[in-house]
C-alpha cells in the first residue's frame, strides 16, 4: 500500500499535492517552517524538520513511509542531502522532482557565479541600486558593501535589523509577473539584479524583466547534489508511484 511523504515547500510541490489528493494516494506534505504562514495544502501537512538524516530515517520507518518525493527548491540542498541517505538508511524508495533551471536567452547579461560571496564579490564597488532576490537568509555577506542601496525581497517582515545600512525589504511570497517586475525595477531605479538560479515559473519574472530593461543579473548557479532518480514533471512522479494519470492531466 503506497504512503508517500512528499518533501515540499515549491510551487512544484504544490502541484504534486494537488494530483496526488486526486487520485487518493495516502501521503504526507512536509515543510520545513521558514514562512509564517505556508500555504495550505490538500493533504496533512507536517511543519518542520526531521532532526537530520537520523530523524528523518526513523520518521520513514515510524510513518511506514514507503516512497519519498523530493520537491525541495533545488537551493535545500541539505534537506536534499538528508533525503538521499535517510532513503538508503531505510531503504525507502526516493524519487526528485527537479524544475530544469533557466538558460540564458539572447539579450540576458548574466554574470554567472557559483555562490553567494562570488555574487557579492561580483558587484561593483561604486554605489549602485541593487534588487537582492535571494530572500533572507544569505543577506549577511552584502554588508561587506554597504555603499550600495538594495532592495531586499522576503516572504515574511524581517524580525531584526539588517546587516545593511540602505535597504529597504519588500514582503511578498511571489508568484510574480512581469508587468509587476518592470514596474518594481523601473520606480526603483534598480541597476543591478542578485538572484538564484531557481527555475521553474514562481520567480522567472525578474529574470524576463532585466533582459528587457537590459540590467545585468548576478546568478548564483545551483548546488551540485549527489546522484539520485529525478524526473522534470508531475505525471513522471505519479507514475512512479504507480499510478497512471490520465493524459494531459
Ligand atoms: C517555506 C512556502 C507557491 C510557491 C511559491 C517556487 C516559487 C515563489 C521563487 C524572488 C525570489 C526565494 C524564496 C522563492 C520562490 C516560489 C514558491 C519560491 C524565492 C515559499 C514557501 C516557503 C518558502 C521558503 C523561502 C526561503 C527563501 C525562498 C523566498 C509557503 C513561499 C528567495 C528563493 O524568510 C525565509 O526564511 C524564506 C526562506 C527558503 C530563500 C531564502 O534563503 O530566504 N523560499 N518560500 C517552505 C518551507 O517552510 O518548507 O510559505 O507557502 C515557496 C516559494 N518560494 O505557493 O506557489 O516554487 O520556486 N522563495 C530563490 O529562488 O532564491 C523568491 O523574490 O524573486
Ligand atoms: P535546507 O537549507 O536545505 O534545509 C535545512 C534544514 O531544514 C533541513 O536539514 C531540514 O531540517 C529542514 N527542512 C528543509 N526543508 C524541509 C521540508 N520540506 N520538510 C521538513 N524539513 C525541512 O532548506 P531551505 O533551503 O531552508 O528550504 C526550506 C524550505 O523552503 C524547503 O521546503 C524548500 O523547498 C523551501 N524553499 C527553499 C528555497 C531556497 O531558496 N532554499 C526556495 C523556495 C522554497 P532537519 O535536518 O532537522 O530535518
Amino acid at each position: 500500500m503506497t504512503r508517500a511523504l512528499i518533501l515540499g515547500g515549491t510551487a512544484d510541490a504544490n502541484l504534486l499535492a494537488a494530483a496526488i489528493a486526486r487520485a487518493g494516494i495516502d501521503a504526507v506534505y512536509s515543510y520545513g517552517g521558514r514562512t509564517r504562514a505556508p500555504a495550505g495544502q490538500p493533504l496533512p501537512t507536517r511543519i518542520g524538520g526531521f532532526g537530520g538524516v537520523s530523524g528523518l530515517a526513523d520518521y520513514l520507518r515510524r510513518e511506514r513511509i514507503t516512497h519519498v518525493v523530493d520537491a525541495t527548491h533545488p537551493f535545500a540542498a541539505e534537506m536534499s542531502r538528508n533525503a538521499i541517505d535517510a532513503c538508503a538508511q531505510a531503504r525507502t524508495p526516493l524519487i526528485a522532482l527537479e524544475r530544469a533551471p533557466w538558460l540564458k536567452a539572447s539579450g540576458d547579461n548574466w554574470i554567472e557565479v557559483a555562490d553567494v560571496m562570488s555574487a557579492v564579490a561580483a558587484l561593483p564597488k561604486h554605489r549602485a541600486t541593487v534588487f537582492l532576490a535571494i530572500g533572507r537568509q544569505h543577506i549577511a555577506p552584502f554588508g561587506a558593501l554597504p555603499q550600495h542601496a538594495y532592495t531586499l525581497r522576503f516572504v515574511d517582515p524581517p524580525e531584526e535589523t539588517l546587516p545593511l545600512p540602505d535597504a529597504d525589504v519588500i514582503v511578498s511570497r511571489g508568484p510574480f509577473t512581469l508587468d509587476g517586475e518592470l514596474a518594481m525595477m523601473r520606480a526603483r531605479g534598480i541597476a543591478w539584479i542578485v538572484a538564484r538560479n531557481s527555475g521553474g515559473t514562481g520567480a522567472r519574472a525578474k529574470i524576463d524583466a532585466a533582459r528587457e530593461l537590459e540590467l545585468p543579473v548576478i546568478m548564483i548557479n545551483r548546488p551540485q547534489l549527489p546522484h539520485r532518480a529525478q524526473v522534470q514533471s508531475v505525471t513522471d512522479v505519479m507514475q512512479w508511484l504507480g499510478h497512471r494519470t490520465c493524459l494531459g492531466a
